[in-house]
């Protein structure tokens, strides 16, 4: 009488149980079976890793070739909303991927270079940020944005975009943490220039700055808009600005979760 080993519950492997010579072609077939068990199992956990990066990031457009930005000071990966977005933290990439100035240079380094606006004390990381890119960057300097009253002061040597002119823009890759409304808060110079956030490729918010301070060196903060974030994880905002204003920074405060 045949005993069916305990290891073979495959009815269709049975079938050929009687000698050893079956015993072993059992034996290997099972073998292959848990092989490719495991092999499938490998599969499935691969497919959900990319399931899951694709969740993550599923928002921003395919052919977005930009990246968060990072140096060698900077090593943070993408800004958090909420949270404060830097904007001259805008995107690795280049000139039509991550940005558009209208001049190749970086403006605000260049201008840097010239005699007094290398202030005395001022690392040469901030008065030459990201100077070999075309978005115009410099800072706040002592005889130029604090030497009269501001309605709110920036920070000292704070980095800000200047120079704008119509049609220009910079992408921040971010990431969502907690998907919802958003109050939209800046520190600005000068007047509004019809800036706008798009989310994703979209336009999401119309930012109005609503006071003129008079110069682009004489700061204020106020809220500028708002904006829904429905989607947790990266996400991409770009900012499109025209003539009219110095701008540093948006914070996104969380007003309405969803
Ligand atoms: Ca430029
Ligand atoms: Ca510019």
């Amino acid at each position: 009488m045949n005993v069916l080993p305990i290891y073979d519950l495959n009815p269709e492997v049975s079938d050929t149980i009687g000698d050893a010579t079956a015993t072993k072609v059992c034996l290997k077939k099972l073998n292959i079976k848990k092989m490719i068990s495991k092999k499938f199992r490998g599969f499935v956990l691969l497919f959900l890793i990319m399931l899951l990066q694709l969740n993550v990031s599923a928002q921003i457009p395919k052919d977005y070739k930009g990246r968060p930005f990072r140096d060698s000071v900077y090593t943070g990966g993408p800004q958090m909303i909420p949270g404060r977005v830097e904007l001259e933290y805008y995107d690795l990439g280049g000139e039509g991927v991550a940005y558009h100035d209208s001049t190749i240079e970086n403006e605000g380094a260049k201008l840097n270079h010239t005699a007094g606006h290398w202030r005395p004390g001022v690392p040469a990381y901030i008065a030459f940020f990201r100077e070999n890119e075309g978005v115009d960057i410099s800072y706040t300097k002592d005889w130029a944005d604090f030497n009269h009253p501001n309605k709110v002061d920036p920070r000292v040597n704070e980095l800000y975009i200047g120079w704008q002119s119509d049609s220009e823009w910079t992408n921040y890759t971010v990431y969502v943490n907690k998907p919802g409304k958003y109050r939209i808060i800046t520190v600005y110079g000068n007047h509004d220039n019809h800036s706008e956030l798009w989310l994703n490729g979209k336009k999401a918010a119309a930012l109005v700055l609503p006071e003129d301070t008079g110069n682009w060196h004489h700061w204020m903060q106020a809220t500028i808009g708002e904006i829904i974030f429905p989607t947790e994880g990266l996400n991409l905002i770009t900012l499109k600005y025209n003539r009219g204003s110095n701008l540093a920074y948006l914070d996104f405060l969380l007003t309405d979760p969803l």
